[in-house]
């Protein structure tokens, strides 16, 4: 095995309760092991964004920081967050994650709800939008996504046939989200480790 191989990383839901809406989100509930890792901060972003300008600001923000979700947009989108890893608020949520409401049955859901002051917090707490720019937007009101002045990291966000890696033509995406397609694709084939050195 690669000696930098990703390790698995297991889910801590233990059972499926009756709110959870999208069982396929389960998964994303890994996220919560982030407040348990021993680095002072975490800039944590998800597999699915393509960083396209220097983020390095976001180390300066204090946890925990994230940004705007379209739906609703006094909620915060999950892909992207500034996190102060602490071993007893990583307590609590584990406590909690089997319990909390939650409107997706994801992360994103039960977070909300565990930081249901986010959008009361001073500004620092909330990125501008583009550091967590939703493909969505581009979709629904390409002038709201075009408005927004130097897009750093573009989130794939949504279903799995949006995703750049099931994009081969881009072309066949939103003209707005062409050329980031593109960018994904060119790191892809520069920067990815073979499959037979995994
Ligand atoms: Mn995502």
């Amino acid at each position: 095995m690669h000696q930098n191989c990703a390790q698995r990383v297991p889910c801590p839901v233990t059972k499926l309760v009756s709110f959870v809406r999208q069982q396929q989100l389960v998964t994303t509930c890994t996220k919560v092991h982030l407040w348990n890792l021993t680095a002072s901060k975490v800039v944590y972003l998800d597999a699915d964004v393509l960083v396209v300008k220097n983020i390095d600001e976001l180390f300066d923000r204090p946890g925990f920081a994230a940004a705007p979700d379209l739906m609703p947009p006094d909620s915060f989108n999950s892909g992207v967050m500034v996190i102060e890893p602490n071993a007893t608020q990583h307590a609590i949520l584990l406590n909690n994650l089997n319990k909390s409401s939650n409107y997706d049955g994801g992360d994103q859901g039960f977070l909300n709800t565990f930081f249901d002051d986010w959008f009361a917090t001073p500004a620092a707490h909330r990125l501008p939008v583009r550091y967590n720019m939703l493909q969505h937007m581009a979709w629904l009101y390409p002038p709201a996504w075009q408005s927004v002045k130097g897009p750093a990291v573009i989130h794939f966000c949504g279903s799995s046939k949006h995703k750049p890696w099931h994009i081969h033509d881009a072309s066949k995406t939103h003209e707005l989200l062409q050329s980031y397609v593109e960018q994904w694709w060119m790191l892809y084939s520069t920067l990815s480790i073979p499959a037979d050195d995994l």
